[in-house]
């Protein structure tokens, strides 16, 4: 079994702000310093998205300059795998240019980027309505775009149909494996969170590639745990869960990584730093 990559999405992303929890970063000071404390307590990649400085809501309006930002101020403080999402950008503009977008986000100086791998209803409210839209077409021009600039996709799959269209791509060469599956585990409108969703899932999923799990709220720490135990890796943080135990707001991002590394540390599974975390993705240092 690898060492145990843990990853911590920081910003809250699309659902979480501060009238959620008063603890969710908002301002680049803030993003910033909530990496450095994450890396600190066992994170080596961390996921992004960007938020409006002043209100903490995701931000509206072409989130590039705003990541750029994140990533050149995280550099210069600590090593870290980024992580940027391919969402954003979305509200209010049309397909032309989320891929517009999304082509110039390729080359922000991350390592890794979150591809949805189909269209979905969404599990929660969200400004663009009722449905996650991402085509099979706009995922392969989006990967060969990734291609281009040197970023690994990270395959976010919530049902196993989405597992299927993974192998699609790497049996059309548009990816090269392994691929690196996080299995999303949303309830409501994609995957249980459950031990038996959990195995059926896995026993999809090439065995030389890489894989991940995260759910949402109390399922996050349990379900971590269980892909702990199955060999796979993890993804904390506020933007699926805001609690460190019931009815308690975390206070940090890195409470979350400190609790899933004290697992880790229980079960025994050594915690991956950020060089062996490229080493196990295949991943080119920034
Ligand atoms: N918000 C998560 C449930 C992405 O940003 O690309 C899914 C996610 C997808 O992180
Ligand atoms: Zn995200």
């Amino acid at each position: 079994m690898e060492n145990l990559i843990i990853t911590a999405a920081i910003t809250g992303g699309e659902y979480v702000s501060r009238k959620d929890t008063p603890y969710v970063p908002k301002t680049v000071d803030d993003i910033v310093s909530e990496v450095v404390r994450s890396v600190e307590m066992g994170a080596s990649v961390v996921h992004l998205h960007a938020k409006h400085p002043e209100t903490g809501e995701a931000y509206s309006g072409d989130p590039n300059p705003i990541l750029k930002e994140y990533i050149e101020r995280i550099r210069e403080r600590v090593d870290v795998v980024i992580n940027v999402t391919t969402g954003g950008g979305r509200v209010g503009n049309p397909p032309e240019v989320w891929d517009r977008l999304l082509k110039e986000k390729c080359h922000l100086g991350e390592e890794m980027m979150s591809l949805n791998m189909g269209t979905i209803n969404r599990w929660a409210d969200h400004p663009t309505g009722d449905v996650f839209l991402n085509t099979v077409p706009m995922i392969e021009r989006w990967c060969s775009y990734m291609r281009e600039a040197g970023v690994k996709p990270e395959h976010e799959v919530y049902d196993t149909g989405m597992i299927n269209t993974c192998r699609q791509l790497a049996e059309k060469k548009i990816v090269p494996e392994p691929l690196h599956v996080q299995l999303v585990m949303v309830g409501r409108t994609g995957f249980l969170p459950t031990m038996k969703t959990l195995i059926y899932s896995l026993d999809q999923i090439p065995s030389t590639w890489t894989w991940s799990v995260c759910a949402l709220g109390r399922n996050e720490i349990p379900m971590c745990t269980a892909a702990m135990i199955q060999g796979g890796h993890v993804r904390v943080g506020f933007e699926d869960n805001i609690f460190i135990r019931r009815g308690e707001h975390a206070k940090s991002n890195a409470d979350l990584v400190k609790k899933i590394a004290n697992i880790a540390k229980e079960l025994e599974r050594p915690i991956a730093d950020p060089s062996e975390t490229r080493r196990i993705l295949g991943l080119k240092k920034r």
